[in-house]
């Protein structure tokens, strides 16, 4: 008995449901930090996973331990991102329903990382449908090379996701993969053209040249050095110590053959690579006549040769623009900056198009043929975007990217705290309503119509006349001024003012407060000519194996504790009384073989029998509700004491 405690406190309890003072802060943070301290990444809450990012390779992600969670009932087994895989999977298969399973988290905090673990753990032990073994290696490989062209090193995370994704995998009536098909949010593109101070371009630039032999370099006009590009050398920071580019390179390369490129569709990827840095490397001057001029030739051959174009035609387009007077098309030139800006415009537009037709292209390898197929198919999404980040200097990208995290909270808030609240009232049982901050308030000030961030921002990139980022700023002020959650230097107060410059404005959102510089706003939101962005130092973030201030934060933004509240007050498991009755009225010889009588009554008299207290469970109109796993477990183990050998073959999904 000792023991068993002692090995309790050791590793603390795996949902944090049980947990004795459910309403402390400190407490629920004590209990991550021991699990950790045993390399206990995940806990539940619920069935909320919550998971630790390790930083360091853990040995939990073995083919044995993916057997081990194979159609194991969520509850009997230490909490695992397998778990939450095979009960979703399960799930769908049961209940013959689409499942989505959502990863939510800030920058670096290990996402990605899941959304593969996931992927992995269905690659490996599904089924596999007659002529779809390609199918396989074809959903696994398409993430080295979405990585590669959409991923890049941030001050938060050596491998950031610059791009939202959303996947689909299709299952046959057997539960075997059948398809898949990607969607893809919002790449960062300014990445293209520069990098804040320690943060690199994308992957790709960096393995090409690292990895690409050197007749292939030659061929794109590229020298084995990423000091050379101007693209590049922005972030100071052309190699990582946690990435090798040279293998990455060969691990990209194989993959597109896995995926189906042709040899010709892998090179003119790679022309499109190389040719965004000879852009990057196309330098402008005066000419003789004042007129501004290319003044790096080789670079203009070699994007002509790229980028199949003509030579003249480029350098026209690089240095005039066409505008429309009076009904007469006029060529004018333009100034160095405008040239500057078109070219990055370029770079940007080719390098998104090039991301695009990649997605595409996985889409189509991935796509599940109709015509050899049979019965019906089910679905499970999974939901992996760029985590809520702040720099100290924060842009439209931030923007986005946090607004992005804002509405995927609302998602998590209705699934879990609204829609759990709703239910026990559907159901009719007593329930004392626990507060919780809604994000919604947020999410309408950036989206609402007409008086929303996003409105107004549109609305000023049409407007005639002068429209700038100041005056984006002045009607932000004027239509959202007073709000709780907006901050400008103007609205706030003589001791707030100095957090906030003229050129910024403030959100508060449900993760932090983040200042916005609205420089550059409406070109980035016209998706035309962007103007360059402003370098700036910060130190780089390191990562602690646990830091308590960091943990603390995100366990509070993510209402972890309001999570917990709404489980801890009310009921942990619910179940239908048919499926309940089913399942356990063996243990009952008022319920066995067959209840006759009304299947509320059938449940009474079952958790009657079982002991149940009357704290323990409520009955619903339709449902059962089972305030602890624990007493769950017990009638679980009955089950187990009385037909070992069957029980978890037959376990349904909790
Ligand atoms: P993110 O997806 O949440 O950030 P990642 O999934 O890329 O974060 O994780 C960041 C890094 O943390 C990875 O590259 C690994 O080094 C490490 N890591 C994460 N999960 C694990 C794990 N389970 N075991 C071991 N190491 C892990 V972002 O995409 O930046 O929002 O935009
Ligand atoms: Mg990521």
């Amino acid at each position: 008995m000792e023991s068993t405690l002692t090995a309790r406190d050791r590793v603390g309890v795996q949902d944090f449901v049980l947990l004795e003072n459910y309403t402390s802060e400190a407490a629920f943070i004590e209990n991550l930090r021991r699990r950790f301290g045993e390399n206990l990444i995940y806990t539940y809450i619920g069935s909320v996973l919550v998971s630790v990012n390790p930083n360091k390779d853990l040995e939990i992600y073995s083919k044995a331990h993916m057997e081990r969670y194979r159609g194991v009932s969520f509850y009997e087994i230490s909490p695992h991102i397998y778990a939450v895989s095979d009960n979703t999977y399960r799930a769908m298969r049961t209940e013959r329903r689409d499942q989505c399973i959502l990863i939510s988290g800030e920058s670096g905090a290990g996402k990605t990382e899941a959304s593969k673990k996931i992927l992995q753990y269905y690659a490996t032990t599904c089924p596999v449908a007659d002529r779809m073994s390609t199918l396989r290696d074809c959903l696994l490989q398409s993430n080295p090379v979405l990585e590669a062209f959409g991923n890049a090193k941030t001050l938060h995370n050596d491998n950031s996701s610059r791009f939202g994704k959303y996947m689909d995998v299709q299952f046959d009536f057997r539960g075997a993969p059948i398809g898949g098909h990607i969607l893809n949010y919002l790449l960062e593109k300014s990445r293209v053209v520069h990098q804040n101070h320690g943060e690199r371009n994308f992957h790709i630039f960096y393995q090409l040249l690292e990895g690409g032999e050197q007749d292939l370099l030659s061929k794109l006009g590229l020298e084995r050095n990423a000091q050379k590009y101007q693209y590049l050398v922005k972030g100071c920071c052309p190699r990582v110590s946690s990435i090798n580019d040279k293998n990455d390179w060969r691990t990209v390369r194989k993959a597109l053959t896995v995926i189906g490129f042709h040899e010709d569709e892998v090179e003119d990827l790679l022309n499109i690579i190389a040719s965004v840095l000879h852009l990057g490397n196309t330098q402008f001057g005066e000419g003789k006549n004042g007129e501004n001029q290319i003044t790096t030739e080789p670079q203009l051959k070699y994007l002509s040769k790229l980028l199949g174009v003509d030579g003249a035609a480029l350098r026209e387009a690089l240095t005039h623009k066409k505008i429309t007077a009076k009904g007469e098309e006029m060529i004018s030139p333009l100034s160095f900056e405008q040239a500057v800006a078109a070219r990055d415009a370029l770079a940007k537009a080719v390098y998104g198009r090039a991301f695009t037709w990649l997605v595409v292209k996985i889409n189509q390898s991935l796509a599940f043929k109709q015509n050899n197929f049979k019965g019906s198919s089910s679905v499970i999404g999974l939901l992996d975007i760029y985590g809520f980040e702040v720099f100290q200097h924060n842009s439209f990208e931030q923007f986005c990217i946090n607004y992005c995290n804002e509405k995927l909270q609302q998602l998590f808030i209705e699934l879990t705290l609204k829609s759990e609240q709703e239910e026990y009232e559907a159901e009719g049982i007593t329930w004392e309503p626990v507060k919780y901050f809604d994000n919604k308030i947020i999410c309408d000030l950036v989206e609402e119509k007409h008086k929303g961030l996003i409105s107004i921002l549109d609305e000023e990139c049409l407007r005639p006349g002068e429209p700038s980022d100041i005056s984006f700023l002045e009607k932000l002020e004027d239509t959202l001024g007073g709000h709780a959650h907006f901050v400008t230097h103007k609205l706030a107060n003589a001791k707030t003012r100095k957090a906030v410059s003229r050129e910024e404005f403030k959100l508060i959102h449900y993760a932090g407060e983040v200042n916005y510089s609205v420089n550059g706003f409406l070109d980035k939101n016209k998706d035309l000519l962007y103007r360059n962005l402003k370098e700036f130092d910060m130190s780089p973030l390191c990562f602690p194996l646990f830091d308590e201030a960091l943990v603390r934060h995100q366990v509070k933004y993510l209402g972890l504790m309001e999570n917990l509240r709404v489980r801890r007050a009310g009921f942990a498991y619910r179940r239908h009384y048919e499926t309940f009755l089913q399942r356990y009225k063996s243990l009952c010889p008022g319920t066995w073989p067959n209840w006759q009588g009304r299947l509320a009554d059938g449940v009474a008299t079952l958790v009657q029998h079982l002991g149940y207290k009357p704290e323990e469970y409520k009955l619903g109109k339709t449902k059962i509700f089972i305030r602890f796993p624990k007493t769950l477990f017990s009638t679980e183990d009955s089950l187990e004491a009385r037909r070992p050998a069957l029980v978890l073959t037959l376990q349904t999904s909790w």
